[in-house]
């Protein structure tokens, strides 16, 4: 197929696409691609991904993922199939949305590598190769471009563009489609082909840059947001100091046209933010690249779970209460509001050392089953909420916003709740008479007993 056939299959919803990698990226994806008209073939290695959608589930929440997978495996334009080579064969581009993760803080590009070694394996000659896997600058060019370039060679046999995906877990769709693209290539053909596909998907404006730039942007986007939220914590913790109440400072602050301040957390979790600033530190031929800013960004956010511990800790000691007879319910397992993702989620280390401590634990995730070890409960009866001293808020999930907080004044003796999300309005707790904290925010009772405790 020429250039100009391949361009002209594209434009018409005509050509067909193989994605490979059905996770929280792939499988979106290959979902709108279908649902635009384009026949598209979704490969895992992961069988078990395969067999629940052929039986048209989802394997992971995602706002109308499965009316999207019913309605398109029923019109046959998206077809689930474990065989690779059927899916490439019969397809004139292939996506590649595979995990990049890291080991410690090397990223590890294995899952990738062996995507791309299967597929230089088969005859890819005259089609669009797209990667979206988020990857460390030069990768492209210096470690996919020779692998899949084995049998034949860039421009005149086939097609390679590099397209990050940046979507938000939770609002996939609406993301893919209305958020601006990146692509990059190396040459120009690649870049007109890959264009003109996402254009026929994306509501918005399409950059095309050289590889190197959209390697770069993914991976300053995530590594720019990381640092925001990293001064955001930092600032909260000097709010403490003073006793100032964060959530007010924000909202005076970000009154100024040029200032936007990110809000405190309880640490920064989820599959990126944790991750992609190191892969813009460890460059595709293992250079090591020097950052002060995003490596105590990383240290900042790193260290909020345990100051989150250390507040519910003190604030438990402030009302002589003992950690060993203690009952701490976690609300939210979930790395962040509105997600069942549970990845680096900042929950993990907050009950874990709440519970070397000797602290009891309960979990209420609706949105998930992890718990951490912990024991998880599925309500918020009146039975539940007795049996607990403190409560501690770690996902902003729309449910939680709805939750009317004087069903906690059942706790047992005065309640504490540490609101990381900052969900409730903290005069409407301390009148309530309980005790209100959130990193940021040590309450205007209770601020010298637990600055004592702490010192
Ligand atoms: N968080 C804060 N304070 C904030 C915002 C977030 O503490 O002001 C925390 C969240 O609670 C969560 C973590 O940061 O634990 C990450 O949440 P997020 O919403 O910032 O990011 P992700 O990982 O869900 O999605 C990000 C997005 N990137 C940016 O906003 C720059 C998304 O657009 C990317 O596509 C996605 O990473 C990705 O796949 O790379």
């Amino acid at each position: 197929m020429s250039y100009e056939q391949l361009l002209g299959k594209i434009q018409n919803f005509q050509a067909n696409i193989c994605v490979v990698g059905l996770g929280q990226v792939g499988l979106p994806t290959a979902l709108i691609f279908a649902k635009q008209g384009y026949k598209v073939y979704g490969y895992d290695i992961n069988e078990l991904i395969l067999k629940s959608l052929s039986n048209k589930q989802s394997p992971f929440e995602e706002e109308g993922i499965k009316e999207l997978i019913s309605q398109t495996i029923e019109t046959k334009k998206f077809e689930p199939n474990n065989s690779l080579k059927e899916c490439v064969e019969n397809s004139d581009i292939v996506i590649v949305c595979v995990a990049t993760p890291i080991i410690d803080i090397t990223p590890n590009l294995s899952f990738l590598k062996n995507a791309l070694i299967s597929l230089s394996e088969l005859n890819l000659k005259r089609k669009l190769v797209i990667i979206e896997s988020s990857i460390p600058p030069g990768t492209f060019k210096d470690f996919v471009l020779p692998i899949i370039t084995k049998n034949a060679s860039l421009g005149s046999d086939f097609w390679a563009a590099y397209a990050p995906e940046r979507l938000s877990p939770s609002l996939a769709f609406s993301e893919i489609q209305g958020t601006p693209r990146i692509i990059g290539n190396e040459d120009e053909q690649s870049g007109n082909l890959a264009k003109s596909l996402y254009q026929n998907m994306v509501n918005s404006q399409i950059f095309v840059t050289n590889s190197k730039v959209a390697e770069l942007s993914k991976l300053v986007e995530n590594s720019y947001r990381d640092v925001n939220i990293a001064f955001a914590n930092e600032i909260s913790l000097i709010c403490e100091k003073y006793g100032a109440d964060f959530a007010e400072l924000v909202t005076v602050c970000n009154s100024h046209p040029r200032v936007n301040l990110h809000m405190a957390g309880p640490g920064v979790g989820g599959p990126c933010l944790p991750k992609d600033p190191y892969l813009l530190l460890n460059s595709a031929n293992g250079d090591k690249i020097e950052s002060k800013i995003i490596i105590e960004s990383r240290k900042i956010n790193d260290l909020m779970p345990l100051h989150i511990s250390k507040l519910v800790t003190n604030a438990l000691k402030s009302q002589r209460k003992s950690l060993t007879n203690s009952t701490i319910m976690i609300l939210g397992t979930a790395y962040k509001g509105n997600v069942s993702d549970t990845r680096f989620s900042p929950s993990k280390e907050i009950i874990h050392d709440l519970q070397q401590k000797q602290c009891s634990i309960l979990v209420y995730d609706p949105l998930t089953d992890e718990t951490f070890g912990a024991e998880k409960i599925y309500n918020l009866d009146e039975e539940n909420i007795q049996k607990c001293d403190a409560l501690v808020i770690m996902a902003d999930h729309d449910e939680f916003r709805k939750i009317n907080p004087s069903i906690f004044k059942s706790m047992i003796k005065k309640p504490i709740i540490v609101d990381t999300k900052r969900i409730f309005n903290s005069t409407n707790i301390e009148n309530l008479d309980m005790i209100y904290l959130s990193e940021g925010y040590l309450g205007t009772s209770n601020l010298f007993k637990i600055r004592e405790i702490d010192s």
